[in-house]
């Protein structure tokens, strides 16, 4: 029992060590009639800073063209099939909801993954470009599956609420759990509460470490 909790322990303290060190993610989106779009999510002192730029956001796509598109962090990672609608709700680990819109102004209101809300539709010009662009978002964390991070998330462009083109956010050196790992699933946030393993998972660092050796003692 007590071998099994600190052996429980140290492989949350292990998850943690790795997810520790990510500070760079990137989404490429590319649909099929001509839109693509750049994300990169670098982890700064100041929070993450999110650079994007994109093309072919032009007339075709731009119903209200005066409000521009929004685009989220949403919970579930792109299928194979592309389908953007498989990618589930914004990355909501508060569970603050979309019953009030998010307030930029106070960010209490506004999902993690509402990027739109919170920093502003993209507003292309005629010629459906985004300029390079960037933002710090100190709501954004490469922490723990269980916590809120974006490790396994998607990013996705809407055009007046529809899903236009969407893609995987990609981070060095994250490989996804698979899909075995029932419970450590990347989709457990949304707008459900975050799990109950959330809290643990804050453990990092040094109980990785202090797991680590306490299990090799005991299997000594
Ligand atoms: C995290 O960074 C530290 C310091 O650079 C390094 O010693 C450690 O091996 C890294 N851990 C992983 C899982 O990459
Ligand atoms: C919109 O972009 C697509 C893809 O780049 C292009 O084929 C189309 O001609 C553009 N339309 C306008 C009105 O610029
Ligand atoms: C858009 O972003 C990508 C990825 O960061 C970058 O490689 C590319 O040069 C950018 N495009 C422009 C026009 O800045
Ligand atoms: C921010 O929003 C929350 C949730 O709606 C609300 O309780 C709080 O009073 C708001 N704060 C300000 C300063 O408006
Ligand atoms: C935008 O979406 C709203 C809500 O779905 C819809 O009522 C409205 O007609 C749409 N606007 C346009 C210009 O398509
Ligand atoms: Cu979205």
């Amino acid at each position: 029992m007590l071998f099994k909790s600190i052996a429980a322990l140290a492989a949350v303290g292990l998850v943690s060590a790795q997810t520790a060190n990510y500070t760079h993610g990137a989404a490429h989106l590319k649909n099929a009639v001509g839109v693509e779009a750049f994300f990169t999510f670098d982890l700064t002192a100041e929070g993450m800073k999110v650079d994007y730029n994109a093309t072919g956001l032009n007339t075709t796509y731009a119903i209200l063209p005066q409000v521009g598109f929004e685009y989220h962090i949403h919970v579930d990672a792109v299928p194979a099939s592309g389908d953007c609608m498989a990618t589930g709700l914004h990355l909501d680990p508060l569970n603050v909801g979309t019953a009030k819109p998010c307030d930029p102004k106070n960010l209490t209101t506004c999902q993690v993954g509402d990027l739109s809300g919170k920093h502003g539709n993209i507003l292309p010009t005629a010629d459906g470009v985004i300029a390079p662009n960037s933002y710090t978002d100190s709501a954004l964390v490469y922490a723990g599956p269980a916590s809120g991070s974006i490790l396994g998330r998607s990013v996705v462009i809407h055009n007046n609420g529809t899903r236009i083109a969407c893609a995987n956010l990609i981070v060095d050196g994250y490989v996804a759990p698979s899909a075995s790992a029932s419970g450590s699933s990347p989709s457990a946030t949304g707008s459900n509460p975050p799990k109950s393993t959330s809290g643990a998972v804050k453990l990092v660092g040094s109980v990785a470490l202090s797991g680590v050796i306490a299990v090799m003692m005991l299997a000594l």
